[in-house]
Formats: structure tokens, sequence, C-alpha cells
């Protein structure tokens, strides 16, 4: 994973690849360990986190990597999870405003409907991290910063990679995550970002299945049914809906990886299992385990250290395909 943290420094044992924002160069730099860290006086702060749900590994390392990290870093951490609503999301921001914490972190569900609780966080001087996925609010000074994965620069490495892959033409089924979070509206766009110069690269069918593996094999059962005989190629948003779309695949007697080419975003280890017997071709890594960065971020936020902080802290991740999972496998930690 590499971190684009624009004129920032800092993330634990991780080989950093730094896009200076306004400055003039890249560089790349090599971190010490230990990116949570412990800044004077603010011991045992009270964090309150809103996760969006448990569905998936990818979310549930996420989890862990917040909670480890939170531990780690001395704090008190308030957990709340979304249960994959919104409505409960905002019920649970309000609640950790009404008993004063420290400092808010959210992982949003969806980029509406922040404006009104994150004004009242706001006016109690509470400040929120926004974690994992974008909001979209009238007033960026509502919230300190956003960290999370380059989901944009995702769907755009997923595309490069087919069009090569299919040497610019192919007939494609995209299975999108849930409508309305940042990373499909951005895995989406970029997606055809890049094929639109590419004529011979047409989606026959584009519908959401929720980052669930079930969603991902139903929707995809329907789509065979409707379009089998046409379809080449399964860009998923994530790695659990690939791998519900390979087990609708392989149902409808086809051989998902080379009857069908599947790809997909996240690089969970069940995602290098699929590639590693042959029914994944490729897998564009977003990494969750995020927990050392926001509270290494939140260590300076409480310590009121933010000037030149970055609005966008975006970790920017790898390409990997059929070809490497076998040597990779091993290593991936979610
Ligand atoms: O790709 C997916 C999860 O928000 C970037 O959410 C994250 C996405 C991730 O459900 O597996």
């Amino acid at each position: 994973m590499k971190l684009t943290n624009y004129c920032s420094g800092g993330l634990g044992m991780l080989v950093v690849s730094v896009a200076l924002f306004g400055c003039a160069n890249s560089e790349q730099q090599e971190v010490g360990s230990g990116g949570a860290h412990k800044a004077d006086g603010i011991k045992k702060a009270t964090i309150g986190f809103v996760q969006t749900g448990d569905l998936s590994d990818w979310r549930k390392a996420h989890t862990e990597s917040v909670k480890q990290a939170a531990e780690a870093a001395g704090y008190n951490l308030k957990f709340a999870d979304g249960q994959a609503k919104l409505e409960n999301q905002v019920k649970a921001v309000s609640s950790f405003i009404s008993q004063g914490v420290d400092a808010i972190i959210i992982a949003p569900l969806e980029v509406s409907g922040w404006d009104n609780v994150l004004e009242k966080a706001k006016k109690r001087n509470i400040p929120v991290l926004i974690l994992d996925r974008q909001v979209e609010v009238k007033d960026d000074s509502l919230y300190v910063t956003y960290i999370g994965a380059d989901t944009y620069n995702e769907g755009k490495l997923a595309a490069e990679w087919l069009v090569k892959k299919v040497n610019g033409k192919a007939k494609v089924v995209e299975l999108q995550g849930s409508q309305g979070a940042s990373p499909t509206i951005n895995r989406h766009k970029s997606f055809r970002e890049v094929i639109k110069n590419h004529p011979g690269i047409e989606i026959i069918a584009s519908q959401a299945a929720d980052y669930e593996l079930t969603k991902g094999k139903e929707v995809m059962e329907a789509i065979l049914k409707a379009k089998g005989d046409q379809i080449e190629v399964v860009y998923a948003h994530n790695d659990y809906m690939a791998i519900g779309a390979i087990q609708a695949i392989e149902a409808a007697g086809k051989k998902p990886g080379e009857d069908i080419i599947v790809l997909s975003i996240d690089g969970m280890k069940s995602a290098f299992e699929a590639m590693v017997a042959g029914k994944l071709n490729c897998t564009v890594e977003c990494n969750p385990l995020q927990g050392p960065l926001a509270m290494e971020a939140i260590g300076k936020i409480l310590a009121g250290n933010t000037e030149g902080m970055p609005k966008k802290q975006m970790v920017r991740d790898e390409v990997f395909d059929q070809s490497v999972a076998a040597d990779v496998i091993e290593s991936r930690k979610y």
C-alpha cells in the first residue's frame, strides 16, 4: 500500500510514496515502526467510532485495525456498528456527541445525509475524522480530514488491467457496490473514464449487489440467464461479490477465470485463493488496515496540531493478478 499523503509524513512500517500536493516532487520514504502514537496529555481520550457494518472479512479487518490501533495509542474507543443503515450511523454519531466524546471517527455508508449531525458535532467542538469512505457536505470544515483508499484510482487500475488483458475488446458485466457509497461511485466512474477510449469494451449489464457475496451470486445468476452467451468479463466492485459471481458462473456450467474473466477489488486472502485456483483473474488491492493512520491523525487533532494536515489522505494500492497470486498469498494480512 502506498500513501498519497499530501504534504505530510508518517506511516508505520510501510514504504510510502508521497505525492506532494502543492510541493514540487514525489518522493519515496521509509518510515519507522509504530504508525499510532500517543500525543502528550491525551492518553485515555475517548474516541467514538461508527462503522458501516460487519458483512465481510474486509470490514472485519478494518474494524480490528481501528480497535487495535486505538488500544496501542492508549485511547478509550467506543464502537458503534451501523448494521448497513445510514440512519443507525447518524444516531450513533448523535449519541457520541451527547456523551461528549473527545473525537469521532466515521466510516460513512453513503456520501450524503451527514450535514446536520456534523454541524451538531462542530457546535460542540468535537472533531470528526472521516475514514474509509468519503462524504459530500455543504461545508468541508465539518470534518478535519478524510483517510482512506484511493477508490477512484482502483477502478482505473482495474480498467487498465482489463484493456491489456482483452486487447481492448470485451463484453463486460459490472457488479456495483451499495448505491450512494463513495467507493461505488468512484469505481463506477473511473472504470468508464478508462474504457471510453476503448470502444471495443462494452458494458452489457451493470447492477448493484451491495458488496455482498450472496447478492453477487444472485445478481450474477439473473444476468447469466438473460445474457449468458455474451458475457466475457465480470468486473465486481469488491472481491466478495466476485466470489458470489464465481459460484453463479460455475452453477451455470461455465469456468470462471477461463470462459469468463473475473476482475475485482480489495485483495482479500480469499481472492488470492480464488486466483490460485484459477477462478479469479485479478484483484486490485484496497487495504483495510487503516487504524494506525487514523490514530496518528487523531493524535495530532487532539493535540491541536492540525496545521498543514491534508483534507484527504489517500492510500494507493497495487494490482495483483494470477501470475503473482501464489507467490504473494502467504503475505496477505486480511
Ligand atoms: O471495497 C468493500 C467494503 O469502503 C472501500 O467497502 C470500502 C469497500 C470495500 O464493503 O469490500
